[in-house]
């Protein structure tokens, strides 16, 4: 088989990629290690940047997200038992939307599948080769058949923990990391939102997040440890812990789901080699405090089909070769930022008392300060795409 651009994948960042290219007349395939059912309910981000939700627009994807999503003009932050509004729409001039990645991943499958473009689930033992020329090839297996896929280019969308990253040798590549000392427990729940916008809590128990999904689903987060076990969270002291640090009469309700994310930050430079380009979680991860990973994802696709699509039209390889320093002059504003709101909201086991007081000193600057309030607001609501 052959096809212009491989796309190892099937996150928010292969799916979007893959729609880009088609909007252009560029073929890609997707390959995807998991099921369909399984992608599609896998709970993770909730908040889109105001440019994540143009450019789904423009991909054609954004018809149920602007019906069922739920536009926010700010935040609130709590501290010392006190609630401040952030408000973005003075302040920016902007807003987010909470739509739930889930969501975004079905939408870009429906568009995927109604153009009748080829996206593989359960494809087994990827293996890229040759990236480092101009015929790239990827092998795999699906339904027990040994396959192989020539392109023009590797598109690596394979998260994390996926095989694009880790099939450049370690001396092309410079990884900068930080692991938080702690995890979130996550929670879905049958629960009417305590609150019409998100909660972020700096509680001396520890940080704590109201989110939401729609008028009746809630979704909570709870500092807790790395290693934490889900055995001893029974729903009762769940709500009980997220009651006292949120302050709020919580709703509660049935958990449909609970979870515990480690918290980390992770970049790969250059996001590039050869013929395969690095995009979302495969390059870097940020904690979710910021709620920029899908975003950043999203950005990174944006940057990546504009340059391929200089490459088809004009012949042009300078968006390409620029693709890894474009995208990361701006992923490092979004990790500052993403590290910063995790400084300012969680306990640090490490923290004493001095810096338990200027961590409140500076909430207390930045909800009397237009300034610093400002700063927080163009963050969340989305610093200005590199082209
Ligand atoms: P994904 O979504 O991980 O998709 C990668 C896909 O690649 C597949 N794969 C392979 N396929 C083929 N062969 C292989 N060898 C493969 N290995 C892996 C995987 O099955 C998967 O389908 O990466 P992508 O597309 O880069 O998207 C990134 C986002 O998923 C991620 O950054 C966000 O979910 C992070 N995140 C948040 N981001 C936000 O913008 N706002 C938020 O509010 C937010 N909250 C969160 C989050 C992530 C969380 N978790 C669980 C990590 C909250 C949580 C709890
Ligand atoms: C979510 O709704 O899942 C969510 C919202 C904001 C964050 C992280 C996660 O910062």
């Amino acid at each position: 088989m052959r096809t212009q651009v491989a796309i190892i994948g099937a996150g928010p960042a292969g799916l979007l990629l893959a729609q880009l290219l088609h909007q252009r007349g560029i073929e890609s395939v997707v390959l995807e290690a998991r099921a369909r059912d399984y992608i599609e309910n896998r709970v993770r981000a909730g908040v889109l940047e105001h440019q994540s939700v143009d450019i789904l627009r423009a991909a054609g994807v954004g018809e149920r997200m602007m019906r069922e999503g739920l536009p926010h003009e700010g935040i609130v932050l709590r501290f010392k038992g006190r609630n401040h509004r952030i408000d973005f729409a003075d302040l920016t001039g902007k807003a987010v939307m909470i739509y739930g990645q889930q969501e975004v991943v079905k939408d870009l499958i429906a568009a995927r599948l109604a153009a009748q473009q080829p996206l593989y689930f359960n494809v087994e033992d990827v293996a890229l080769s040759h990236f480092d020329t101009d015929h790239p090839s990827v092998r795999y297996r699906v339904d027990g058949r040994e396959q192989t896929l020539e392109c023009d280019f590797i598109a690596g969308c394979d998260g994390f923990h996926g095989v694009c990253r880790q099939s450049i040798p370690p001396r092309d590549l410079r990884v900068y990391e930080r692991i938080y000392p702690f995890a979130w427990l996550g929670i879905l729940a049958e629960a009417p939102p305590a609150s019409q916008e998100l909660v972020y809590a700096n509680d001396d128990r520890g940080f704590a997040l109201l989110s939401m999904r729609s008028p009746t689903v809630s979704r909570l987060y709870l500092q807790c440890q790395p290693e934490e076990d889900l055995n001893q969270w029974p729903d009762e002291r769940l709500w009980s812990e997220l009651q006292s640090r949120l302050g709020s009469q919580l709703a509660t309700g049935p958990v449909l789901q609970k979870s515990v994310t480690p918290m980390r930050s992770f970049v790969t430079e250059p996001m590039s080699t050869g013929r395969l380009f690095l995009a979302g979680d495969a390059a870097h991860i940020v904690p979710p405090t910021g709620a920029k990973g899908m975003n950043l994802a999203i950005a990174d696709v944006q940057v990546l089909s504009n340059a391929l699509e200089s490459f088809y039209r004009a012949s042009r390889s300078e968006a390409l070769r620029a693709y890894s320093a474009t995208c990361l002059e701006r992923i490092w504003k979004v990790q500052r930022f993403s590290w910063w709101m995790t400084a300012l909201l969680h306990r640090f086991d490490t923290d004493n008392a001095f810096d338990k007081r200027r961590q409140l000193a500076e909430l207390e600057y930045i909800v009397s300060s237009r300034a610093a309030a400002q700063t927080l607001a163009e963050n969340y609501v989305g610093l200005p795409l590199s082209h």
